[in-house]
């Protein structure tokens, strides 16, 4: 007996080949304000109503509302025979560019730079590395020069790298006990989200956030919000300068853009740095042993290919990357959302 989704209809392959129709939606949607307007109309709209509030066609706004509802976007209302829309509750909270949680900029970022060398895709993986030359003709010899090839795009991977924490922040931080590190650098921190999210979940710390220096000007100029006395910067190169002495290094979204060489090379420098009794903390989208997964991680994993020099890996390859460097008893935990957690400890001191 063959069921609907048998061999005779190709559900999943024909939801793929367009899914790029989604994201495209959702794109264009977030870009001309749609949510943001039905958010502070604080009533249900017509199509009529939205079309004149973005600037754009009657007819092209009515396709692309119906298209959001269809995403489950937005809510329909019957009024004296008029459509009028409304937003979801997760379109308010995470489509609006007003929201705290607003994954506004994530999606600008996805659909101004990803997409654009997402469109590479096949170069490579043909030859096996990132596409910035084609995509935005810059050279991509220094990765951090290409990502940051202007100051506004460096503010636009600023606020993606912001974004997913105040979702994903508070998990990574406690998936393990914290607590016995007071000192911590967070190597490549950027605007300190996540430090927020440390300092918050264990109140006695404090974080130092080590980045360029360029990221930390910017940082102190376009994102430091409310003070926190336990926060500080400190700029540097983490290839080449020393870094600060911790308890507790963080190194979120760090390995994935690099090579094993370049990832070995950071955590021995992290490891001279780290006091005896000390660990590191890696943040990753571990991928599973056997292969089978998450989807998300290997979507990940060939974006650091068309963006990075680096790859998604599995635990147990963070785990070689980390005892290469000297660390011990190296454990994960995986959170149940996009970020997982690899800690690893430097001994204290044996004498005799
Ligand atoms: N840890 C943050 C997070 O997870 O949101 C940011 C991750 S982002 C992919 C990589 C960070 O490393 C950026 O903030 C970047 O500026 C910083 N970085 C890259 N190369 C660096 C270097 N050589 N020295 C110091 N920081 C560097
Ligand atoms: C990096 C992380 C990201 C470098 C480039 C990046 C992300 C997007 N571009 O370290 C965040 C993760 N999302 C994806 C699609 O990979």
């Amino acid at each position: 007996m063959s069921s609907p989704d048998g061999d005779s209809y190709p559900r999943k392959i024909l939801e793929y080949m367009e899914g790029f129709l989604v994201s495209k939606t959702l794109f264009t949607s977030c870009e001309l304000g749609v949510f943001d307007v039905l958010l502070s109309a604080e009533r249900p709209l017509s199509a009529e109503d939205i079309s004149q509030a973005i600037g754009a066609s009657l007819d092209g706004t009515q396709r692309l509302l119906a298209a959001c509802t269809g995403l489950q976007l937005l809510h329909t209302h019957q009024e004296n025979g008029q459509v009028l829309y409304s937003n979801t509750e997760q379109a308010s909270t995470y489509l609006t560019r007003s929201s705290p949680s607003s994954l506004h900029q994530s999606i600008q970022y996805s659909s101004k730079t990803i997409y654009l060398c997402w469109h590479h895709l096949t170069d490579a993986v043909r030859e096996g590395r990132n596409q910035y030359e084609k995509a935005f003709g810059v050279n991509s010899k220094d990765l951090f020069e290409a990502l940051y090839r202007s100051e506004e795009e460096m503010v636009k991977f600023m606020q993606l790298m912001n974004s997913i924490w105040n979702i994903c922040g508070k998990d990574v931080v406690t998936v393990f006990d914290l607590s016995p590190f007071k000192v911590i650098c967070d190597i490549g921190g950027c605007s300190g989200a996540l430090a927020k999210q440390c300092t918050s979940s264990y109140p006695e710390c404090t974080v130092t956030i080590f980045d360029l220096p360029k990221v930390v000007c910017t940082s102190k100029e376009h994102f430091v919000n409310e003070a926190d006395p336990r926060i500080s910067f400190c700029e540097g190169d983490f290839f080449k300068d020393l870094l600060p002495e911790a308890d507790l290094y963080i190194l979120a979204r760090i390995l994935h853009d690099w090579t094993d060489d370049r990832c070995i090379e950071l955590l021995t420098r992290v490891y001279q740095a780290c006091k005896p009794g000390g660990a590191v903390l890696v943040v990753e989208a571990l991928l599973q042993e056997d292969g089978s997964g998450p989807l998300t991680a290997q979507l990940y994993s060939l974006n650091m290919l068309v963006q990075t020099e680096g790859r998604e890996r599995t635990a147990a390859q963070y785990a070689a990357l980390l005892a290469a460097a000297g660390f011990t008893r190296v454990h994960h935990r995986l959170t149940g959302k996009i970020y997982d957690a690899v800690l690893g400890r430097k001994e204290t001191q044996h004498t005799g």
